[in-house]
């Protein structure tokens, strides 16, 4: 049975647990609190993952780190009958929408998530002081910095204008690809990963107080997609 360890309110743990849901994949869940840094303090996970990040996958002996790896593991192993696994040209198409997004995520997705989320209720010192001790122990240097950062509310003006301008500009490429997929899916005929993607990626910003339906002159199909994608089961994954 495949693990995978993640965290229920992780935007790129949602990612893969949409697209197993979709898929009709069953797997386990080991779930780590990365709010109170549960995957840093975990021994044994930093030998899964060097980085210290969620999700990993584990499919027996197979460990695959990082969200885009895993859903493409996932596709090749489990689901042979699937139109990316037979058109190398969206495949690719897939693949980098994919990568994209990781790179909207980790900055800008991130500095909001954890100014407008995970960290708007004021910390009393001594939590802050947890946290900033966690930060210098964590196996990526530039994440615990990140840490840091978020903990101390110290995102420049700068980078939060620039991540608003990034989520403006995925809405804009979303809506470009949805009007010329001439389908309900974002690429091709059929639901892929860049699907299960657009989900999260929606959900994410609804929950930034990016309010889609009220959007839907400037980005009519993205709203009519969210829609879709909001009556389909596999939206039930999210949760914040
Ligand atoms: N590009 C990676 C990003 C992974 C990532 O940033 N995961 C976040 C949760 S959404 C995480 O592990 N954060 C904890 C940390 O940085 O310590 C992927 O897509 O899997």
């Amino acid at each position: 049975m495949l693990i995978l360890y993640h965290d229920t309110r992780s935007y790129a743990s949602q990612k893969v647990q949409v697209y197993l849901s979709e898929k009709g994949i069953q797997w386990k869940s080991h779930i780590f609190d990365l709010l109170k840094q549960e995957h840093i303090l975990d021994e044994t996970y930093k030998s899964l993952n060097p980085r210290g990040t969620v999700p990993t996958l584990k499919d027996g002996d197979v460990i695959v780190c990082n969200s885009t790896e895993i859903m493409e593991y996932v596709s090749q192993k489990y689901l042979p009958q699937s139109d990316v696994f037979f058109n190398s040209d969206l495949s690719k198409t897939v693949h980098d929408f994919c990568k994209a997004d990781e790179l909207l995520h980790d900055p800008h997705i991130r500095i909001l998530s954890y100014s407008n989320l995970w960290m708007a209720e004021k910390k009393t010192d001594e939590e802050r002081n947890r946290l900033l001790a966690l930060a210098v122990k964590h196996p990526d240097k530039s994440r615990g910095e990140f840490l840091e950062k978020a903990a101390m509310g110290q995102f420049t003006p700068a980078e939060i204008k620039g991540a608003h301008t990034a989520v403006k500009n995925a809405l804009s490429d979303m809506e470009e690809k949805l009007a010329s997929s001439q389908s309900d899916f974002i690429f091709g005929q059929e639901y892929t990963m860049a699907d299960a993607v657009c989900t999260v990626r929606l959900f994410r910003f609804g929950r930034l107080n990016v309010k889609i339906e009220l959007l839907k002159d400037q980005y009519p199909r993205t709203a009519d997609f969210y829609e879709r994608v909001r009556r389909r089961p596999s939206f039930c994954e999210l949760k914040i």
